[in-house]
């Protein structure tokens, strides 16, 4: 999907670019420049060494030697002093000028670290938020897949309002509801052998989908569903919206071959992450959600974190979807968009 938020070593990531959070020198350094020129190889350090070392909030790219990539491109971020130097606007610099130089050299997936989020000092919460917010408007007017790579997840938090927030709700609908998940699940089961005998059903519909329609339908109401499919519902609701096909799949954070194959199959099942994207993008209501999950065979049900922690902004009206991964991601969920 366009934009990814992963844990792993930069330097293992199988993309055509990787970011290095260098210093002003290029000569390397602690952190991810150290683990990223000792991957690399010395060759790395004598291309550097040409360059003439790079100002705060620039880039400059090198070739990758040993590593997976292609390319290393080298970006200062700003020391955080206390964030009324200009910090924001130079490591949103960084972010702006390394995408430039990845699309001039023609690079499909890049991969950055959290820059200035280490020795630099910048509040890691912080830094992701800004990382965030140029990477998607940049994906708005490109085609380029990104990933954000968060190396260590115990100093990663997404604000400890939020974070108990969505604790709280979590802990609320969860316990709350095991008992009614376990009596859902009675019920689907049954449903699921009336639908075998009956043999109508279909296999996208998979019948998951009666425990989000249950509380409101008869059997008639939900076999009545089958006809619009997932495909012609979100073209449907995307026609309504006002909006034109590549605003609500990058809205959705979703590839652009990924929508297109939607579109032009009208029985493609989605994964739940992309179908809850969709919802997501063209701001449905809970209900308008579940309808719509409905058609691709999901639930959302409370006996899955996933699940509550996108009911939890659904219901706030929240529709920002690189805050909700952000929050899904501090929670160890799937990510909305997708490839499939
Ligand atoms: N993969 C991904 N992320 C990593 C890795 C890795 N292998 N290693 C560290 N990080 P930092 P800065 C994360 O300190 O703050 C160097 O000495 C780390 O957890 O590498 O921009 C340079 O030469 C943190 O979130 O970079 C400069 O002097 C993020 O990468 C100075 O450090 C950035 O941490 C730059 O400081």
């Amino acid at each position: 999907m366009p934009l990814e938020i992963v844990r792993n070593d930069i330097t293992k990531m199988n993309v055509d670019a990787i970011v290095n959070a260098a210093n002003n020198s290029l000569l390397g350094g602690g952190g991810v420049d150290g683990a990223i020129h000792r991957a690399a190889g010395k060759k790395l350090l004598e291309e550097c060494r040409t360059l003439n070392g790079c100002e705060t909030g620039k880039a400059k790219i090198t070739n990758g030697y040993d590593l997976k990539c292609k390319y290393v491109i080298h970006t200062v971020g700003p020391i955080y002093k206390n964030g009324k130097n200009g910090e924001r606007e130079l490591l949103e610099s960084c972010y702006r000028e390394s995408l430039n130089l990845a699309k001039q050299y023609n690079c499909t997936s890049v991969a950055f670290p959290l820059i200035s989020s280490g020795i630099y000092g910048y509040p890691k919460d912080e830094a992701l938020k800004v990382a965030i917010n140029v990477i998607s408007s940049f994906l708005f007017k490109n085609d380029m897949t990104v990933y954000i790579v968060i190396f260590d997840k115990a100093s990663f938090s997404i604000g400890e309002k939020l974070f108990s927030d969505i604790s709280e709700y979590i802990d609320d609908h969860y316990a709350k509801n095991a008992l009614d998940a376990c009596r859902e699940k009675q019920r689907g089961s049954l449903f699921r052998s009336l639908s075998k005998s009956s043999k109508a059903s279909s296999e996208a519909y998979d019948f998951c989908s009666y425990d989000t329609c249950n509380e409101e339908s008869e059997l008639g109401k939900v076999l009545s569903q089958i006809d619009e499919s997932f495909s012609q519902m979100l073209l449907r609701k995307i026609d309504e919206s006002g909006m034109s096909d590549s605003e609500c799949y990058k809205k959705a954070n979703i590839d652009r071959k990924l929508f297109s194959k939607i579109r032009s199959d009208v029985n493609y099942k989605p994964s739940k992450p992309t179908a809850v994207a969709f919802a997501i993008a063209l701001e449905l209501s809970i209900s308008e959600t579940r309808e719509l999950l409905c058609k691709a065979g999901f639930a959302l049900s409370h006996s899955s974190k996933f699940d509550i922690i996108v009911e939890y902004f659904i219901t706030r009206g929240i529709y920002d979807i690189f805050q909700i991964n952000e929050a899904l991601f501090a929670f160890d969920q799937s990510l909305l968009g997708g490839t499939k």
